[in-house]
């Protein structure tokens, strides 16, 4: 299966059920909050709810399977037949995403592209479910000591371009890539990156950026995660403006808000160049 991507910006709204994610940590623990809260994101306009059980901030601990499957599961049966958009496992690994998959999830979200545990990418083609492939530097807990590129887009491109061929290569129907901000990167790597998004909008894959609260904004604004909604906002308006087909947001009713406005004011040469 595929997703129809190209009339409109899509919202990927964020759903954690971790104890230690970077903003909204702690808050989704109990299902029916988590649940509460996925029609809430649904009802400000996400197009897909994404389902994470393991924290991948900059120094985070690895989960169990065990771990994760008792976080996300509950969660995911509770919105699978409730929910009227698509539900997305955030997740690396194949035991995870298959049960979620069984549970109800349509899309895979890899944040390692495969490479943490490769049998995710044959469970995707399989089951026929587009996956998500992000690029990351490293591992979270080692990510930010210092991450290091000679051409930072290019690596990034080149890396997802063969990562995507892989999975399509299994079977795979539909890539979507992802360059990874804050994942391995500097807050140059990470500028560089949304300013060069146009190498990725126009490389054939639809493209997912997820800027939001992350720490690249609070550098620039010097403002703790809680206070990034508008710095989220233009990094948003310049994913779009650049191409970008899916935003992953936590503050979904706004962003829609944004995404609508960028959506009427896109320059045409701007759509005219993407392929999709
Ligand atoms: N960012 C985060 C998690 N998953 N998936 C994709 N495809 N792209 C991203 O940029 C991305 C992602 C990190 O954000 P969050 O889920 O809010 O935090 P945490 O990893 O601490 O749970």
């Amino acid at each position: 299966m595929s997703y129809d991507l190209a009339a409109r910006t899509h919202l990927m709204g964020v759903l954690n059920v971790t104890p230690d994610s970077f903003s909204d940590g702690g808050r989704f623990l109990d299902p029916d909050n988590a649940f509460r809260r996925a029609i809430e994101m649904e009802e400000g306009g996400a197009d897909f709810i994404d389902i994470g059980g393991e924290s991948t901030k900059p120094g985070s601990a690895p989960v169990t399977v065990e771990d994760e499957l008792r976080r996300v599961l509950p969660v995911i049966e509770r919105c699978s037949g409730r929910l009227t958009v698509p539900i997305s496992i955030d997740t690396t690994k194949s035991e995870v995403a298959r049960a979620a998959i069984d549970a109800g999830a349509t899309l895979i979200n890899d944040v390692s592209a495969g490479v943490f545990d490769p049998a995710i990418v044959s469970l995707a083609g399989r089951s026929d479910v587009p996956m998500i492939l992000m690029h990351m530097q490293g591992t979270p807990a080692t990510m930010q000591n210092q991450p290091i590129y000679g051409d930072v887009t290019r690596e990034v491109a080149a890396f997802l371009d063969e990562r995507a061929k892989n999975a399509q290569g299994l079977g795979v129907k539909q890539v979507i890539i992802d360059p990874g901000i804050g994942f391995g990167k500097s807050l140059e790597h990470n500028i560089r990156l949304i300013r060069e998004l146009h190498i990725l909008t126009t490389s054939g894959h639809p493209v997912l950026v997820g800027v939001s609260r992350k720490s690249f904004i609070g550098s620039i604004l010097n403002l703790p995660v809680g206070d990034r909604m508008e710095g989220t906002a233009a990094a948003v308006a310049a994913c779009i403006f650049a191409g970008a087909h899916i935003v992953r947001v936590h503050d979904v009713r706004e962003m829609k808000r944004v995404a609508v406005m960028c959506d009427a004011l896109k320059p045409l040469h701007v759509r005219a160049d993407l392929t999709l």
